[in-house]
């Protein structure tokens, strides 16, 4: 881990690794209050390997990392051909002068694909993971497909995707045929196989739905190294910007050349949604080139540490957090299941698909939302458990709102799920889980009422004993030591959920004895005896019907907190659907933006019938939207229609005890009216 600290003479922040002292040499990006906040990983490890098989994997260790990133995460990928600095400039952006590994040698460094995750320099709360991918094009490899396959997880998995190439648009390419970014055309064509590499949906199997990829895809940086021309157009100077604009510009004409030459270029306008240029000039005198990493920045050349730093910056500000399909903010846990989702398809030879994906993420965060909302709820009733026996309407107060707590925990890690299968999963366990501690507390009740009774009838158990009832009179004694009993315990107990029930149950086993010491009383008469009796079985009925309306009071109670827990579970659903709708929408509106920035350039390039095209393409798209947005609604509307009925039938069965127990006491009323003679 790194210590880092800030430089008392200067802007310039000192990284003081393990092995040696690194400076930060675009310094003033960072502030005082991310200078102490920790360091993730203090070296890049391996994310995308290649098996003994021949196949691409996952590391396990670097699943294990980003596991831990609960932040959503801005990934800025960069692929190229290989030797053309891209691991150095990734350094950059770590802020650090060593860190993915340089190849200084004709052989290229780095595998597969690192991973370095860093605090994010300007957004707080988030963190920047950088993707330094092997180089393409790498003769001693001789495998296309594997090239194909990590720019493809490349652009997968980033939300900014760096294009790093080397060289210059020479002057005879820049006046007729600029070569792509100085790259041989055919690396260029790893961006036109991207039709054939990512699916957005599953269900249009052999479909092109390429026209759907500048929703989903990367904003995309053309780094161009060792730029030593001046940018100029038509003779006159240009932007960086302007300068990508030319190198993308498509020729007219239908010959083959032409449509070769386009290809490309029209794949790169179309997929991503925002592009942008830096041209670094050469980093440093020749000799010093191949040890960039060990020079002292005052050795590299003013203007490359300023397009580096220009560089760095816009990464900084302008990257996004990664998004899924749908506007769905991705964490560092779900950039790992999204990493393995895609190496596992591609491995399979399967085409990575991009709806499938979000599928499966949802799956898998939206079953660990469900376990983490019942952490909240359970570890919220394991404390109060502690202090039962309690009053119903504490437990059920706190059981409303540790269940609402919980639903927003797992409302902050779930997403679409649209069926509420989920929710009505947390719903269910919660509900298993409050049956369990309302047991618990009523238990714990019926020992405490039981105690206390015991307690309070010990004189009379000693009398009992002793025969003191057993005489002329007796009867009336017993009787008033236990209604000073009972009054004794309802002014204790009254509050306990048990307190009815296990009097009742007291008074029924006290019977026993009463009858006998009743028979026995030779102060009283037959017809007294007869009397006294009745009256005793009228108390005793009394009672049971006593602790019958509490049993029924207290499922009234239950039948309330459920309803208001339900109400609050679907206010916060449908908090969720708008934010859902309100990020699809914004998604949607940010593709038909760019859409309608190649539209207009298009046609005023003079091409009528590609923008034609596109409108077609724009006004497909708006019904798609449109029939997404209707759709995402529908099954909103039925998951909570689902859900209320779910509630209802509980509420219904509920309600169903209620009128037995009811019924019940009727029965005894009736049966009891018509047995005693005295009431
Ligand atoms: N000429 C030149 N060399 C560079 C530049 N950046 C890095 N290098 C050197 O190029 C070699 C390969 O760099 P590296 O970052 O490993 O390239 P990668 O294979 O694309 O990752 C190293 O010796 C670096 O010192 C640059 O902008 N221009
Ligand atoms: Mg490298």
């Amino acid at each position: 881990m790194l210590n880092r600290r800030r430089s008392s003479s200067s802007d310039l922040i000192i990284l003081i690794g393990c092995s040696a002292t690194a400076t930060c040499w675009y310094g003033k990006a960072f502030n005082l209050t991310q200078l102490y906040s920790p360091v993730i990983m203090d070296k890049p490890v391996c994310l995308i390997d290649t098996g003994s098989d021949g196949k691409l994997c996952v590391q396990q260790s670097a699943l294990q990392i980003l596991q831990q990133i609960q932040q959503p995460v801005v990934v800025v990928a960069v692929v190229g051909l290989y030797r053309t600095g891209k691991s150095y400039l990734m350094n950059r952006l770590a802020g650090q002068q060593t860190g993915f590994a340089l190849g200084s040698t004709i052989e290229s460094k780095t595998k597969g694909i690192w991973m370095w995750c860093v605090d994010h320099p300007t957004k707080a709360g988030t963190t920047l993971v950088l993707l330094d991918t092997e180089g393409l094009g790498d003769v001693d490899k001789g495998d296309s497909k594997h090239d194909t396959n990590i720019f493809c997880l490349a652009v997968l998995l980033s939300s900014t995707l760096v294009y790093n190439s080397r060289g210059t648009i020479d002057n005879r390419a820049s006046l007729d045929m600029p070569d792509m970014f100085g790259i041989p055309e055919q690396t260029v064509r790893y961006v036109t196989e991207l039709t054939e590499c990512i699916k957005v949906k599953s269900s249009d199997e052999d479909d092109d739905d390429s026209s759907e990829f500048v929703k989903f895809f990367p904003s995309f940086i053309w780094a161009v190294r060792d730029f030593t021309l001046e940018r100029k157009i038509d003779g006159k100077d240009a932007t960086e910007d302007e300068y990508l604009e030319f190198a993308l510009k498509l020729k007219h004409g239908t010959a083959k050349k032409v449509m070769e030459y386009n290809l490309p270029r029209e794949c790169i306008q179309k997929f991503f949604p925002s592009r942008t240029c830096f041209t670094f000039p050469f980093p440093t005198a020749p000799e010093n080139v191949s040890r960039l990493e060990s020079l002292d920045p005052a050795d590299l050349s003013f203007d490359f540490l300023e397009v580096t730093d220009r560089f760095c910056k816009f990464v900084f500000h302008k990257s996004q957090v990664k998004k899924l399909k749908d506007g769905i903010t991705v964490t560092g846990r779900v950039l790992g299941h999204l990493a393995k989702t895609y190496v596992d398809t591609i491995s399979s030879g399967a085409v990575p698909c991009l709806e499938n994906a979000v599928i499966a993420m949802a799956m898998i965060e939206n079953e660990s939302a469900v376990k983490e909302g019942l952490e909240v709820y359970q570890s919220g009733m394991e404390k109060l458990k502690d202090s039962f026996p309690l009053e119903l309407k504490d437990v059920s107060s706190e059981h409303q709102h540790l269940s609402n707590m919980a639903t927003q925990t797992f409302m902050k890690r779930s997403f679409r799920d649209t069926d509420g299968k989920y929710l009505k999963s947390l719903e269910e366990n919660i509900n298993k889980l409050f049956d369990g501690y309302l047991c618990q507390n009523e238990q714990a009740s019926k020992r405490q009422c039981e105690d206390l009774l015991s307690s309070l009838s010990e004189p009379m158990r000693e009398n009992l004993k002793q025969g003191f009832y057993t005489k002329p009179g007796g009867y009336d004694l017993f009787c008033k030591d236990l209604e000073d009993i009972v009054k004794n315990y309802n002014s204790q107990a009254n509050k306990e959920v048990k307190a009815e029930e296990v009097l009742e149950e007291f008074l029924k086993q006290k019977s026993v004895d009463s009858k006998a010491i009743l028979l026995a009383d030779q102060k009283l008469n037959e017809k007294e005896k007869k009397i006294k009796e009745e009256i005793e079985k009228a108390a005793l009925l009394q009672q049971e019907i006593k602790a019958k309306e509490e049993k029924q009071r207290q499922l009234e109670e239950k039948m309330e907190a459920e309803k208001q827990s339900n109400e609050e579970r679907m206010r916060q659903m449908k908090v969720k659907m708008d934010e859902e709708l309100r990020l699809q929408r914004e998604e949607a509106d940010r593709a038909m933006d760019s859409k309608l920035r190649e539209q207009a350039a298009l046609l005023e390039k003079g091409f009528k019938e590609k923008a034609d095209r596109m409108g077609q393409e724009m006004e497909e798209f708006r019904r798609q939207n449109a029939e997404a947005e209707r759709n995402k609604a529908r099954e909103f509307a039925m998951m909570i229609e689902n859900s209320n009925k779910r509630h209802e039938q509980s509420m219904a069965i509920m309600m169903q005890q209620h009128r037995e127990q009811m019924q019940a006491i009727q029965e005894k009323n009736e049966s009891s009216s018509g047995g005693c003679c005295i009431l």
